[in-house]
């Protein structure tokens, strides 16, 4: 694509727009970079971008007498396709393209294995990334974990291979994208004020496939029953994992041992007992990470020995340390109740359990549900600790404190807990309300342990 003489809207200023911008500037584009809410100064904005070339930055609002020069318009993830500044653009017919659209176009490699789904994106995408660094050097681990795709696309050759976390918000503005292998790891309620209703959501995940045909995979889950009906209307060709059930072809549980199924023959991968992860929702992104890989040629040996090696990512229950006989987990990642049911699911001794954080719209009562005898105690942080009490009360859950700010939060985990008990920062709530991100809380969360 020729991009000289072209001018590009890039809309936010955070990593996504930052690299996009650099992206553009880098292939000859007249880049504009607007940023309705940051409180940075123009100046401020451009020495993050650092780039030479034509650089716009629009700071609070549109300059609407120049958007008849805009070729098209790059949208970061964390701004809403239907922003009110976005009717502008449509009106203007102006084409709206996501970050991960940019990037795979700008780049080589079609080499692309895209992860998507509500939960265990993260763990199984590290997983794959590390399986696809050791068949092959060249590979980027890219998308939502945090590295914007965009950031590499220029370094990205025509034999390298692309692993990207694709999150929803990523999917909904994509024009072109098709990863050779896609994977949508399972479907619950997630970011609803951003989507509005589960089918809308659930439909913008789907997206990931849509530009694949019957020649590329689709890895699915067999045990969601959503995922599972996907099978039947995606262009691609569906390939399952089930922890459940036996399956004809797919990847499953059989004997102690993760296998896969394929033209009859039973293969197995690795010993179930081998994986290091808690959890039983792991085993699903092993089994995931496992098709996925497999679909992208890497042989069974490689595989296996990845697999085995593997230790888990940061802020995925991730162990902190044990201090007075009690073990402290960071599970910061668990930004939605079924997230968050996991690690409760995971932990294997009496939990002091700290949740709440920034409102996304979720329903708690499954997660309370969830405590059973397993949550010694919870303590509430951030906007949602109200609505999260009244969920208790309903729900008849009478151990939980509201705590003033997050070191108070961990102060009393650290007094309540005693000696074989865990505790466990896993919020089932975005971080947005207090911290920059669900790493930046997880990251606090460490220090202060580290303290005690
Ligand atoms: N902004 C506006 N108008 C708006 C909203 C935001 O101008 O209406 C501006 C803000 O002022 C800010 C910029 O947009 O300057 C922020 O853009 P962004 O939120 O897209 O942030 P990035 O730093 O580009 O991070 C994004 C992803 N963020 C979101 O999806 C919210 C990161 O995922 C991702 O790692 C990164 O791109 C690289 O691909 C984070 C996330 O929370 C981890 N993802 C959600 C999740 O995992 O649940 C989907």
């Amino acid at each position: 694509m020729d991009l000289k003489d072209k001018t590009v809207l890039v809309a936010g200023a955070g990593k996504s727009g930052v690299d996009s911008s650099k992206l553009l500037l880098s292939r000859g584009a007249r880049v504009v970079l607007f940023d309705e809410k940051t409180k940075e100064t123009e100046d401020e904005v451009k020495a993050r971008v650092a780039s030479k070339g034509e650089l716009d930055i629009w700071i609070g609002e549109l300059k609407k007498d120049r958007l008849s020069e805009i070729a098209f318009m790059v949208i970061s993830p964390g701004i809403a396709v239907d922003a009110p500044f976005t009717e502008i653009i449509r009106e203007k017919n102006i084409p709206i393209w996501s970050e991960i659209e940019l990037a795979f176009t700008l780049s080589e490699s079609r080499e692309i294995a895209a992860i998507t789904g509500t939960n265990g994106k993260t763990t199984t995408t590290t997983l794959v990334g590390e399986i696809m660094k050791e068949y092959n050097s060249s590979t980027f681990v890219v998308g939502n974990i945090g590295t914007p795709y965009t950031s590499v696309a220029n370094d990205i050759k025509k034999e390298s291979a692309v692993v990207a976390e694709i999150s929803s918000f990523q999917l909904e503005t994509i024009i072109d994208f098709k990863p050779r292998v896609s994977a949508i790891l399972n479907l619950t309620p997630d970011h609803l004020d951003r989507h509005y209703t589960f089918e809308n959501y659930a439909n913008t995940k789907k997206k990931i496939t849509m530009n694949q045909t019957s020649s590329e995979v689709c890895v699915l889950n067999y045990d969601d029953e959503l995922c599972r009906e996907f099978a039947d209307s995606i262009p691609a060709r569906p390939l399952f994992f089930s922890r459940t059930h036996d399956l004809e072809e797919g990847v499953y549980t059989s004997d102690g041992y993760i296998v896969i199924r394929e033209n009859g023959k039973k293969l197995p991968v690795i010993k179930l007992s081998d994986i290091k992860l808690l959890g039983t929702h792991n085993i699903e992104n092993y089994m995931a990470a496992i098709a996925i890989a497999y679909s992208m040629d890497v042989p069974i040996a490689t595989i296996e020995k990845v697999c085995k090696a593997f230790m888990g990512v940061e802020h995925r229950i991730e162990y902190v340390r044990t201090v007075n006989g009690v073990d402290y987990y960071n599970d910061s990642k668990g930004t939605n109740p079924d997230a968050a049911i996991k690690a409760v699911e995971a932990m294997v001794k009496p939990a002091i359990l700290i949740g709440g954080g920034y409102d996304k719209g979720s329903s708690y009562d499954e997660w309370v549900e969830s405590f059973g005898k397993k949550v010694k105690k919870l303590v509430l942080i951030g906007k949602t600790a109200e609505k999260i009490a009244k969920c208790c009360d309903e729900h008849d859950f009478k151990d939980y404190v509201m705590a003033e700010d997050f070191e108070s939060a961990v102060k009393l985990c650290a007094e309540s807990a005693e000696e074989g008990d865990c505790v466990l920062l896993s919020p089932a709530c975005a971080s947005w309300d207090m911290f920059k991100s669900y790493e930046e809380r997880g990251r606090i969360f460490k220090d202060l342990v580290n303290k005690l």
